[in-house]
């Protein structure tokens, strides 16, 4: 048995590779010094995988920026608006690509399966021609080879590729990328017979797109892609990857196909993948690569359980190689850089480092028998028992507090009808009261203040004096420009997730823990690692301050229960519901007490909540029950003339408005201003029944949108919303814009509400 990885963190210990990149964007690194550095990276993450006992090492999962943006450039596939760029220089159009320039629009980005993970979108369209472009491929499996390694290249596979593709601008919205498969296998032939050339046996295909629904059409493209590819003769031997879940369907076709290997997720749906491999017949004459480690989680293995499922897979292949069931991409680096983590807890951690470590030992017990691996095991052991028996993932107080949930806690004590009237009396609003989705600007000052206090530069009363000003200035502004409903702006936290896990037991942060979102851009997600409770106010203090500056009510502003889960690394050892029920209930009392101080509106985000439908359709409705329940937990113990909101920060959400619904907030925003109130004719068309807030302006760029544009988008969402339940607001939060242009916008946002409204039949 051998032990592989399919990815591994690109970013380096510090990371060297967002700075590189960025200092390049900046003109500050040369392109040289930029492609020296990704080398480096590469080679000390190659040489580290040998060292840990990786026999065959990933190429070409390295990016720039990110792998399915590569995979665009090896099969041709760049937009028109951007070969301009790309002629002139293939960095810099590779970046234009990634980010736009002044005169083009970027490709579009979205979330790459349900992980944190994004990726840019492939444009295709019926005119789109494929070219083959094997040269980083090529370049990196070269690389490898010349350290003495084995290698296998992992490439993104044809039909995932596609899958993953939308109609280019342009092209007709029903265009199926998929009817482009034709074109696209012989580009793949090339790049595998360089491969081939370039010294490489094997070659990962990833085909993760296979783990989600597929129609039958679907399927038997698939089919031919394999049949087509597998009857190659100049090409490596092939595995097709797979992950994030078990194939169903899809495992009956990759079983079939003329192709050396798969590789399968044992992780998640493990019984049921094993199940469905034996049911097939299992995969004789074909090499399995086994997942058996969880590629996107933070907690050590169980080895012994893994090796059992190895010994059974042994039986259903000819050949059965060790893995992570993802690319190590999703996890941080090495656990043992986190030094403020408790030493007893920190050995339930496994990240990139510590999991290929992992597979290293499972391959070796495999191999050689448990005897050879026995002092891993038993330290495996103790680390399993600590977590299982420790009093941090075991509080009787949170967990009997969990238990004596009733459905009564989940509801608010009186219909919307009601709580609507008392309410109004309370808040005193004028018809399409404005307000906004709860952050300002997060100015330098604000951020160099924290890193201040981190350093001990400052101390907290100093940090903390900065931090009353700018609420005194966030609501200073908008009592001036006229908003009804005032936020503190937030100017306290340095991520919505991260200022609540720092506050709540047995949830730890990271000090170096950075998962790659998107591009440059990195995350250091919380682990929810014990029985969550709550031991004392998190928010009440800094907006009861904003409370006692002014007569207008001030809205306190929490992050909801799905959206902590989803942007955090989550236990494995209870459902995520429980785990959200925990989360729910200190939420509830946070709630309360914001309320018991005189908070008379309460907003709960949960941006996350569609972002984190899972991926088969059939797992939908367990979801949304605990997602829905657990936001209700944490709202419903208020009064009835205390308004919920809550924000969600995406345009389309046909598939969950009844979800939406089901959430039971006084008032709603969302996203709105780019798609012309799509949102809004979708809430009126589902007989949405509460208020809502459509964003009339767009806070994704730095545009000032006119009155005038913002009155237009009003009278459009007042074509779907009746008056008395229409809000008006930004799409989203404004910390990542500027002063200037957020005063601007404002101030045009709150003209435009009043031109409505004195528009609007007297006394309505
Ligand atoms: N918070 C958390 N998770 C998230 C988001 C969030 N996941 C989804 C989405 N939002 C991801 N979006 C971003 C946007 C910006 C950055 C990262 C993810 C970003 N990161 C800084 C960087 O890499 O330079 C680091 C920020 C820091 O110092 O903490 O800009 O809002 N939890
Ligand atoms: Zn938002």
């Amino acid at each position: 048995a051998r032990a592989t990885v399919y990815g591994y963190p690109r970013q380096g210990p510090n990371r060297e590779l967002k700075k590189a990149v960025e200092g390049y964007w900046k003109g500050r690194v040369t392109a040289d010094a930029l492609r020296d550095t990704a080398a480096q990276l590469r080679r000390s993450t190659w040489q580290h995988l040998a060292d840990a006992g990786i026999h065959e090492v990933p190429t070409g999962d390295f990016s720039y920026y990110d792998h399915v943006l590569d995979t665009s450039v090896m099969v041709g596939a760049v937009p028109q608006r951007h070969r301009e760029a790309v002629e002139t220089d293939a960095l810099d159009g590779y970046f234009a690509m990634a980010r736009g320039t002044q005169d083009v629009a970027p490709l579009e980005m979205t979330k790459w399966f349900d992980t944190n993970y994004h990726y840019l979108v492939p444009e295709l369209g019926p005119d789109t021609v494929f070219t083959a472009d094997s040269a980083k491929q090529v370049a990196e499996l070269t690389e490898a080879i010349a350290l003495g390694l084995v290698a296998r290249p992992v490439l993104v596979g044809p039909v995932t590729y596609l899958l993953l593709a939308k109609p280019a601008p342009g092209v007709a919205a029903d265009f199926e990328p998929l009817t482009l498969l034709d074109r696209l296998l012989p580009v793949y032939a090339e790049v595998l017979a360089d491969l081939r050339a370039a010294g490489a046996e094997w070659v990962q295909l990833d085909e993760p797109a296979l783990v989600q629904d597929r129609t039958p059409a679907e399927l038997n493209a698939a089919t031919r892609a394999y049949r087509d590819l597998g009857a190659l003769t100049d090409r490596p031997q092939l595995v097709v990857g797979s992950y994030f879940g078990r194939l169903g369907d899809a495992l009956p076709v990759l079983a079939k196909a003329p192709v050396e290997g798969l590789a399968l997720d044992f992780t998640e749906a493990a019984a049921s993948q094993l199940e469905d491999l034996a049911a097939v017949g299992g995969l004789p004459g074909k090499r399995l690569v086994a997942g058996v480690v969880n590629g996107r989680n933070i907690w050590i293995n169980d080895l012994e359980k893994s090796l059992s499922t190895l010994g059974t897979l042994l039986g259903l292949a000819d050949r059965v190689d060790v893995s992570a069931s993802c690319s190590l991409l999703h996890v941080p680096l090495d656990a043992t850089a986190e030094r403020d983590i408790d030493p007893q807890i920190a050995r339930w951690l496994a990240f990139a480092h510590q999991k290929t470590a992992e597979i290293a030992t499972l391959a070796r017990g495999l191999a050689q028998g448990t005897g050879a691996i026995t002092a891993e095991l038993s330290a495996n052991r103790a680390g399993l028992a600590s977590r299982s028996g420790s009093a941090l993932t075991h509080d009787p107080a949170v967990r009997s507090r969990v238990a004596a949930i009733t459905g009564a806690d989940a509801r608010r004590a009186h219909a919307y009808p009601e709580r609507a009237a008392a309410q109004r009396t309370r808040l005193g609003l004028p018809q399409l009261p404005t307000t906004t989705i709860g952050s300002f600007p997060q100015t330098t000052e604000l951020r160099t203040a924290r890193a201040d206090l981190r350093a001990g530069r400052l101390d907290t009363s100093g940090y903390e004096e900065r931090i009353k000003n700018e609420i005194r200035e966030v609501l200073a502004f908008q009592e001036k420009a006229g908003i009804d409903v005032l936020v503190h702006g937030e100017p306290e936290r340095n991520d919505m997730v991260q200022y609540f896990a720092e506050q709540l037991t047995g949830y730890l942060a990271t000090q170096h823990g950075w998962v790659q979102s998107y591009g440059t851009r990195y995350v250091r997600p919380p682990v929810l690692a014990g029985d969550i409770s709550r031991p004392e106010p998190m928010t009440v203090r800094w907006t009861s301050y904003a409370n006692s500056l002014t007569d207008r009510p001030v809205k306190g502003m929490l992050t909801g229960p799905v959206t902590m889960l989803a942007w955090s690394f989550v236990r494995d050892d209870q459902p995520l519901g429980d785990t959200a029920r925990q989360v729910a209930l200190a939420l509830r009392d946070e709630v309360n007490d914001l309320e018991a101080a005189g908070t008379s509106a309460i907003q709960v985000d949960e941006p996350a909540l569609r972002e984190t439908l899972p991926l088969r359709a059939a797992d939908h409705p367990a979801y949304l029950d605990w997602a829905t329940e657990s936001f209700r937990l944490t709202t419903s113990g208020v009064r009835p003339d205390t308004q919920i909101h809550t924000h969600m920060c995406y345009a389309e959400f046909g598939d969950i408005v009844q979800a939406i619904d089901d959430l039971d907030a006084d008032v709603i925003s969302l996203e709105a201003a780019r798609s012309h109130m799509q949102v809004a004719r979708e809430l009126a068309e589902h007989g949405y029944p509460r208020e809502a807030g459509p964003g009339v302006y767009d806070i994704h760029s730095p545009r000032v949108p006119s009155t005038e544009e913002a009155a237009t988008l009003l009278r459009k969402g007042l074509e779907a919303i009746p008056a008395e339940r229409l809000w008006v607001n930004p799409d989203c939060g404004l910390k990542t814009r500027g002063w200037p242009e957020t005063k601007a916008s404002l101030e045009n946002l709150v003209a435009a509400a009043r031109e409505v409204r004195a528009e609007l039949p007297a006394g309505s």
